[in-house]
């Protein structure tokens, strides 16, 4: 007989360059510090997973799906245009693996400093190669005025053929359409 809970884990993971605000993000998803955040660039090593909930998913109320929703922060892969890796080793190597089996990937653009063609490619290595859901998360918004705004959106988006949340991790702007993003696309791909 089926079991009428089933359980599984759900992964979601931060990607982008260093310093881009993926520590402070997640710090502004849980609403409490998870992972330390920095002006320093390369600050976060070693993955960081939290646990952030179990949301009851699936459309069968007798046979509800218990999905345990696992927040992870990386490190910046790179530190800006030239492909510079940050990280080395065995650490680059857990990293990669997050992402290899992320169900969802959180790409964050440092507002400031605009789309990394580094990350342009990643970002289309992920959705094609790996068919992995990416919800694109322009950081930093409230050091942006409404035409530069604008003008990122338009060109992130047409590069990334993805739709994109401004978000900052300051003001808070944003976070809620984040959580709402993560949690719609949970409950399409579950
Ligand atoms: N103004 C502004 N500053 C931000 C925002 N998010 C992060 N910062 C600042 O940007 C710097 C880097 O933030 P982190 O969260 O440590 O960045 P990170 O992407 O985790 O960096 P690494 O771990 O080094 O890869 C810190 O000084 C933060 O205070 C934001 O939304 N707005
Ligand atoms: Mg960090």
């Amino acid at each position: 007989m089926e079991d009428v809970y089933r359980e599984e884990i759900f992964k979601v993971v931060m990607i982008g360059p260093e310093n881009s605000g993926k520590s402070a993000l997640i710090n502004a998803i849980f609403g409490k510090n998870i992972s330390r955040v920095s002006e320093v660039g390369g600050t976060t090593k070693n993955p960081v997973r939290k646990f952030w909930g179990r949301l009851k998913c699936g459309r069968s109320k007798r046979h509800p799906k218990m999905v345990d929703v696992i927040f992870v922060d990386l490190g910046g892969l790179f530190t800006g245009e030239k492909r510079s890796p940050v990280m080395v080793g065995k650490v680059l190597e857990r990293t990669y693996r997050e992402i290899e089996d992320a169900n969802l990937i959180i790409h964050v653009i440092d507002g400031e400093k605009g789309l990394l063609k580094s990350f342009e490619k990643i970002h289309h290595s992920l959705k094609f190669r790996y068919q992995k859901p990416i919800i694109v998360v322009i950081n930093k918004c409230d050091l942006l005025d409404s035409r530069s705004r604008e003008e990122l959106k338009r060109y992130v988006e047409d590069r990334l053929n993805n739709r994109c949340i401004f978000t900052s991790a300051v003001t808070y702007e944003g976070i809620s359409d984040l959580i709402d993003a993560i949690t719609n696309i949970l409950k399409t791909i579950i």
